[in-house]
């Protein structure tokens, strides 16, 4: 939990022992407290060095402990007495010294910081605020704007942003306890009042009020309905107008208000869920921490289009190098252009002189990936050129090459059974831009190895995503989810609605984009294309079929009509919304969508009703919350956090509702139920609303929480 030695006769060293992050449990805190006594209060004892084991300082509060009964002695007075202290304490900071971590390091009389340690106060990402004083003190010592800029956003810094700040005192290449153990020294008797910040009064210009007001609008503007960074600029402005003590009582009043909140659950629940993601396993047995990824030196990416071009500036950003391939001269040009300059305005972000396009290749001939270690394909969505391209790739690659298709929900396996290496076939679906979105789906079919999985999963990491393995289906998870959330929309405008109501009460609800939007921004002729390799339009339907009902359930065709129309979106100038001209940017709500929706309405004679926001929420995510039920009973996700993962990195569904399965649950599931059979019934076209019955076992069952549900689930056709 934490140790005491003593070092060069008068300095007592303390060192945090709470593997694999130090955080500060109830016992580390009963530990640090007695032996910090017992070094303040013994007379041979001149200074104290703080520091954590294994290279890390501390990682803050144990998140694990949240919503427990608390236990154990609280951070603040240990802090308080440490830091009134009249022998030197100096924190020795290696690795990282985050949220309460930091407090702590801020109580002491000085900092020392190896120079590849990150400081910050993350706990906005968890729906909290600093509360062990951070608040309070981090603004006397490094200024009001800086301080509202690191605690409104959880941005960690480098420990060279953390000196040029002021909030660390040295940083250190070589050994930081040995450092810091001859800074005590030289120290000791030195008077500390200075050095107490809480000692110190931020200086409260005009200026700092209005920072703290232009600092209350934005984060009200980005917090899309998170509270935590709003009560941030709250603590900020009492640590700049009231005494520290008077502070530090509002400090604990703002952390009371947010700790045993809905959304700081879903924030907590979320931050355990990205890394439950990584722990996957197999039918086999075959699991994220027995199988051993492929080494990664060389990916060939073949398509340029969109996609390819994100995948190919992600690998190369990650310093693995690219062989691109396209099949046309004017593509390849076009493709190579985007890279390049997408390559170069990072650089210049970064203050780089020079982008790393020594690790590029472009090309026009597939006989290029002999040498490859992984291929990703990228290019369109057709099932047949996917596999005309795959049983090219098994002629021209070496026996090892693992093949990934970037597809967005066409067949894994329907792929794997045209190569002579199926267990090297795994999907590698990323999100548009690629170079941005921080989700992988990592789909494994029945054939697919754990090597092959393995490897997929590393070589996501290495470009800094969160990885989650999903099963085979069409759309993997997060596309079917997405599809039937898309239904909903479509039949709220068939309804009564219009596209700039319903994305205004989706936005309202936290979502990053109305799904108008969005389907505006990736093109309505994405879906189209979908739609009509799936057979919903074209000549294979029935000309008898009604053009609203297709495959024995209700269909909007209006997407399809948009399209015939030549309105595809942001890029021909007008879809849901109307741009200034094609490729603009700013969607305004277009008159003339309005008049087609209301002949769309009299050609089938529907009449509008006035549809409230809660029907659009509850039809939306509980549609989608449905579909995520039976995933998981098809075993195409193996736990509800891998789908949360997915819809919040992915789908920008609002990180402080945890996900689409949390917020099902967070609402009760004896409600989502009950209201999914109220919009069954009337709409019993739409079998998607009939309740999944995986869902209703769980309310028979109970609602048991989340991490329960596994058990279950009936694995009849399980994959994962
Ligand atoms: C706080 O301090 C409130 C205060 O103001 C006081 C209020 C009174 N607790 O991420 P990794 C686990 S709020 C418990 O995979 P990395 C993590 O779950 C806290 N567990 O490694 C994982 O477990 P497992 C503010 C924690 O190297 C393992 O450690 N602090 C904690 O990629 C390894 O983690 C934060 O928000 C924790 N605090 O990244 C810091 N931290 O192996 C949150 C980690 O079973 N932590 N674990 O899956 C992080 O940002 C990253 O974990 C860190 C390491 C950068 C430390």
């Amino acid at each position: 939990m934490a140790r005491y030695s003593r070092t060069e006769g008068t300095i007592a060293l303390i060192t945090l022992s709470n593997p694999p992050v130090n955080a500060l449990g109830a016992a580390v805190r009963r530990t640090i407290t007695d032996i910090m006594h017992r070094a303040l209060t013994d007379g041979e004892v001149k200074a104290v060095v703080l520091c954590g084991e294994n290279g890390t300082f501390c990682a803050g509060a144990d998140i694990r402990e949240f919503g427990k009964p608390p236990s154990g002695p609280a951070l603040v007075p240990l802090i308080h007495d440490m830091e009134a202290s009249e022998k030197p304490v100096v924190a020795a900071i290696e690795g990282v010294a985050l949220g309460g971590g930091l407090e702590i390091a801020l109580g002491c009389h000085y900092r020392i910081a190896h120079a590849k340690a990150r400081l910050g106060f993350p706990e906005v990402m968890l729906g909290l605020i600093p509360g062990a004083g951070g608040s309070q003190r981090l603004p006397r010592l490094i200024g009001i704007p800086a301080a509202l800029e690191l605690i409104t956003t959880g941005r960690l810094v480098s420990a060279q942003e953390a000196l040029k700040l002021g909030i660390v005192d040295q940083v250190v290449d070589g050994n930081t306890i040995e450092t810091a153990v001859k800074f005590a020294l030289n120290v000791i008797g030195r008077p500390l009042l200075s050095r107490r910040l809480s000692e110190r009064t931020p200086a409260f210009s005009v200026d700092a009020a209005a920072v703290l007001e232009e600092g209350m609008a934005r984060v009200k503007q980005r917090a899309r309905g998170a509270f935590a960074p709003v009560v941030c600029v709250q603590a900020l402005r009492a640590a700049a107008t009231l005494p520290y003590s008077r502070g530090m009582e509002t400090e604990e009043q703002l952390i009371n208000t947010l700790i045993d909140s809905s959304q700081a659950r879903a924030l907590q629940y979320c931050f355990f869920a990205q890394r439950n993601a990584r722990k996957w396993s197999l039918p086999s047995g075959a699991r994220w921490n027995n199988s051993k990824p492929r080494a990664v030196h060389r990916v060939g990416v073949v398509g340029l289009g969109t996609m390819g071009r994100g995948i190919t500036v992600s690998l190369v950003k990650a310093g693995i190098s690219v062989v691109a391939v396209e099949m046309e001269e004017k593509q390849m040009d076009l493709g190579m252009r985007a890279v390049l300059g997408m390559l170069e305005r990072d650089a210049q972000r970064r203050g780089d002189t020079r982008p790393p396009t020594h690790l590029l290749t472009f090309t026009l001939s597939l006989q290029q990936l002999g040498n490859v270690d992984l291929v990703i394909e990228a290019v369109f969505e057709d099932m047949a050129l996917k596999k005309c391209l795959f049983t090219e790739l098994c002629n021209v690659c070496k026996p090892s090459t693992l093949l990934c298709t970037n597809t967005s929900g066409l067949d894994v396996d329907a792929l794997a059974v045209v190569t002579h290496r199926r267990s090297l076939v795994v999907g590698m679906h990323f999100f548009a831009p690629a170079n941005v979105m921080k989700l992988l789906e990592v789909v494994c079919g029945p054939h697919s190895s754990a090597e092959a999985v393995a490897t997929a999963m590393t070589l996501g990491k290495r470009l800094g995503k969160v990885g989650v393995v999903v099963g085979n289906c069409p759309g993997f998870v997060g596309n079917r989810m997405m599809k039937l959330y898309l239904d909903q929309a479509y039949f709220l405008l068939e309804e009564g609605a219009a596209p700039e109501q319903v994305d205004q009460v989706l936005e309202e609800f936290g979502f990053t984009m109305g799904i108008f939007k969005v389907s505006d921004l990736s093109g309505l002729d994405v879906g189209w294309r979908v739609r009509k390799a799936s057979g919903l339009i074209g000549p294979d339907v029935n000309p008898k079929t009604p053009s609203r009902w297709r495959q024995g359930c209700r269909y909007s065709p209006l997407p399809d009509l948009l399209c015939e129309q030549g309105h595809l979106g942001q890029k021909s100038g007008r879809g849901w919304y109307l741009y200034e001209t094609p490729g603009g940017k700013e969607p305004k709500p277009d008159p003339a969508m309005h008049r087609f929706l209301q002949e769309y309405r009299s050609r089938y004679g529907l009449t509008p009703r006035h549809v409230h926001a809660h029907e659009v929420i509850e039809r939306c995510t509980y549609a989608m919350a449905n579909e995520g039920f039976r995933i998981l009973e098809e075993g195409i996700a193996a736990r509800a956090e891998d789908i949360d993962v997915i819809y919040v990195f992915g789908y920008g569904w609002p990180r402080h509702r945890g996900g689409p399965m949390f917020h099902a649950a967070q609402v009760g599931l004896a409600t989502v139920l009950q209201r999914l059979e109220h919009y069954h019934q009337l709409h019993p076209d739409v079998p998607h609303l009939q309740p999944s019955p995986l869902l209703q076992r769980l309310v028979e069952a109970g609602s048991p929480p989340v991490h329960h549900w596994r058990e279950h689930v009936q694995h009849l056709h399980s994959y994962l």
